[in-house]
């Protein structure tokens, strides 16, 4: 064995006591090269599912029926923009530029969570939203501030806290209109029936079909596998739909004595993978909206360069002097 295979195996066993010892590996530790960019994948594309994620609910901000509504609305969306940007800062301590991680995006080289290909068609899609996805999403994110990548663990607590905000605003949107008139409960029932299935879906494929879980799950970067995660999603969803007296919209859903959860039934996989390769309902209007923004933005960019640019060229001069 060479001196170099020598250090990376020493350097392997370290990182492996680490995550056997629930330890947090931080961006100055040593790591596999297949953990980092695994890493990267996952969380860059946990990021641009927050920032994509702003489109179908800022499309809304403009025609909340209330003030109060509106206020709640944006502070929301606001959040959504705040976990991107956490999480791009958490990918870039991995050693990639926010430049390639947003080019990934826009090329369609990365993927981002298939539920914001679904257009938000009334403003019960607001509660929808808020309870069916930021409710997936947090089953899934709760089991994430145990990931083994400190930063990114980190990053997972505070985005929970404010998660489930968006979740209780979500339910008490669905719970007003479920109370309200016989149009509004119709409303409620149908954004139900559009939101349920593109939500399972944002657990993933099955355990036996997924390509990242049993690495992930070793290296404990994913703590719950898609499988579990959907069924928690299901079980505790379910009585949230009784209270709202709205019908699940899914004739094989029943409770199971014996294995103590909710049977429900087969997800259309060919809808999931149609859509997570780019050709669901809304995903080339996202992208090029992402793109008209993000050139809009170039000003900025362009300032804060020009700002660090003058500062360095003031620090040198110093220095001369
Ligand atoms: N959509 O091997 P698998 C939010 C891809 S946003 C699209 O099981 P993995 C919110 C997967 O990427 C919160 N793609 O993958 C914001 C992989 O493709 P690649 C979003 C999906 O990574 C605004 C391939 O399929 N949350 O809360 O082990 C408003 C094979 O899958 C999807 C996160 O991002 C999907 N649904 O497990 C409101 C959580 N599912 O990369 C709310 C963080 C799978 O090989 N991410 N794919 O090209 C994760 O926990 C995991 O990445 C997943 C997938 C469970 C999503």
């Amino acid at each position: 064995m060479s001196d170099v295979e020598a250090n990376d195996a020493e350097q392997l066993a370290i990182f492996e006591q680490l995550i056997a010892e629930e330890m947090k590996i931080e961006p100055r530790d040593w790591m596999p090269e297949a953990y980092r960019k695994n890493l990267i994948r996952q969380m860059s594309q946990h990021a641009h599912s927050e920032v994509i994620g702003m489109q179908p609910e800022g499309n809304w901000i403009c025609r909340a029926p209330t003030l109060h509504r509106k206020l709640i609305l944006l502070a929301k969306v606001q959040d959504e923009g705040g976990h991107g940007l956490y999480l791009y800062s958490a990918t870039e301590t991995l050693g990639v530029t926010r430049d390639e991680l947003i080019e990934a995006l826009q090329s369609g080289a990365a993927k981002y969570a298939s539920i914001f290909n679904y257009p938000a068609l009334s403003w019960a899609d607001m509660g929808a939203i808020g309870w069916l996805v930021d409710g997936a999403a947090i089953v899934n994110q709760i089991s994430l501030q145990r990931t083994s990548y400190g930063p990114y663990s980190r990053a997972m607590v505070k985005i929970c806290k404010e998660e489930s905000f968006h979740q209780r605003q979500g339910y008490e949107v669905m719970y007003v209109l479920s109370q309200g008139s016989a149009e509004q409960k119709a409303m409620a029932q149908d954004a139900l029936n559009r939101f349920w299935w593109p939500a399972m879906m944002m657990f993933g494929p099955h355990d036996s079909d997924s390509a990242h879980s049993s690495r992930s799950m070793n290296w404990k970067i994913k703590r719950e596998s898609n499988d579990n995660l959907r069924q928690k999603f299901v079980d505790q969803t379910v009585k949230q739909c009784e209270v709202l007296g709205l019908e699940m919209p899914d004739p094989d859903l029943k409770w199971n004595d014996e294995t103590g959860h909710y049977d429900f039934g087969e997800l259309d996989w060919d809808e999931f993978k149609r859509v997570i390769h780019g050709n669901g309902p809304c995903n080339y209007q996202r992208i090029k909206h992402h793109k008209k923004a993000h050139s809009d933005g170039e000003w900025v960019r362009e300032a804060v360069r020009s700002y660090r640019n003058k500062q360095q060229m003031s620090a040198q001069t110093e220095s001369a002097a």
